[in-house]
């Protein structure tokens, strides 16, 4: 299956909201305050942010459509023009420019680091790219045996640590070897943690500063993981987690599992941060750059 037919299965949900939902309310062919407040509140349903969804509703308001029969096909070619140019500026690929680039990834409990660390092993590995893994969640007993099992899937390295062990110094030692082995990727698989407790909080601070104390350019990368069917509640998360790190970009996983694709506009839109990838599944081949006409002609189809 190529990209876009699992774009468009992975994104069937949100599909089905806005798509789906439009032709429900257009096929009245009337374009009245009506039609244009449900239209808004379908795209708050979607998780399109408030003030997103008025300003769209605003300009489909004026929108000149002469032929009532048009009205569906208008109203969708619209939104999904807007959405594309919307994320334009924000759909940017990871790239590895400096050697060894290190990618620390962090986010609240079970939002798809691993697995995504995991995946963009796979994806470097794929261009040629020496790759290794950092075991920083020595929380939970089985992460570990979790990011093990992906290093031999992916067939790339792994520094793993003892269990409790500060996850700092498994950050230190990771970056320490990719530095000697000359090593093009670290990716450093972080401990979920709540973005209210300070604790976990300062010890991403720690494991950033640690990687930074070997190398001042280092961490190239800062990923907050966000799980995208969360909807609105990753506003608050990645707010927090920027408040203690530099977060330089955002993957957004899980947008297969609810209507709320959505988010993915509203979070751009509101911080004006880059988007790495989006997962839509959790296949290895369901985590992909975003690409914002793929992305639109997936949630708001028209012909
Ligand atoms: N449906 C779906 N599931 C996903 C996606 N990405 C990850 N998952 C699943 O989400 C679950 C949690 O993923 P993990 O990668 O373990 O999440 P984590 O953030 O490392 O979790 P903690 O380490 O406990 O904080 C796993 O079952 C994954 O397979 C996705 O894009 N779509
Ligand atoms: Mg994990």
């Amino acid at each position: 299956m190529n990209w876009f037919a699992r774009l468009k299965k992975g994104l069937f949900k949100t599909a089905n909201t806005l798509s789906s939902g439009l032709k429900v309310i257009l096929d009245r062919k009337k374009l009245d305050q009506e039609t244009l407040e449900e239209i808004q509140d379908l795209l708050v349903s979607a998780d399109v942010g408030f003030a997103i969804a008025d300003e769209l509703t605003k300009k489909i308001s004026n929108l000149k459509i002469k032929n009532e029969d048009d009205l569906e096909r208008g109203v969708k070619g619209f939104l999904n023009h807007e959405i594309t140019e919307m994320l334009k500026p924000y759909a940017v690929d990871l790239k590895i420019i400096a050697k060894p680039t290190t990618i620390v990834l962090c986010g609240v409990n079970g939002n798809g680091k691993t697995t995504t660390a995991g995946k963009l092993a796979k994806r470097f590995k794929d261009v040629g790219k020496s790759v290794m893994l950092a075991a920083c969640d020595t929380f939970r007993a089985s992460a570990v045996e979790q990011l093990v099992a992906w290093s031999e899937r992916v067939d790339c390295a792994i520094v793993t640590g003892q269990d409790k062990q500060d996850p700092s110094s498994i950050a230190y030692n990771a970056q320490l070897l990719v530095q000697e082995q000359n090593i093009d990727v670290l990716i450093v698989d972080t401990a979920g943690r709540l973005h209210n407790n300070q604790n976990l909080m300062s010890e991403l601070e720690k494991t950033v500063r640690v990687i930074q104390k070997i190398n001042s350019i280092a961490p190239q990368e800062i990923i907050m993981v966000l799980d995208g069917s969360t909807g609105q509640n990753a506003l608050q998360q990645l707010e927090a987690f920027m408040k203690v790190v530099q977060i330089t970009g955002l993957i957004i996983t899980k947008l297969d599992s609810s209507a709320k694709g959505g988010i993915v506009l509203t979070l751009t839109q509101k911080y004006k941060i880059p988007i790495y990838a989006i997962g839509i599944g959790e296949d290895i081949e369901d985590l992909n750059s975003l690409d914002p006409k793929l992305f639109a002609d997936a949630i708001v189809h028209y012909s």
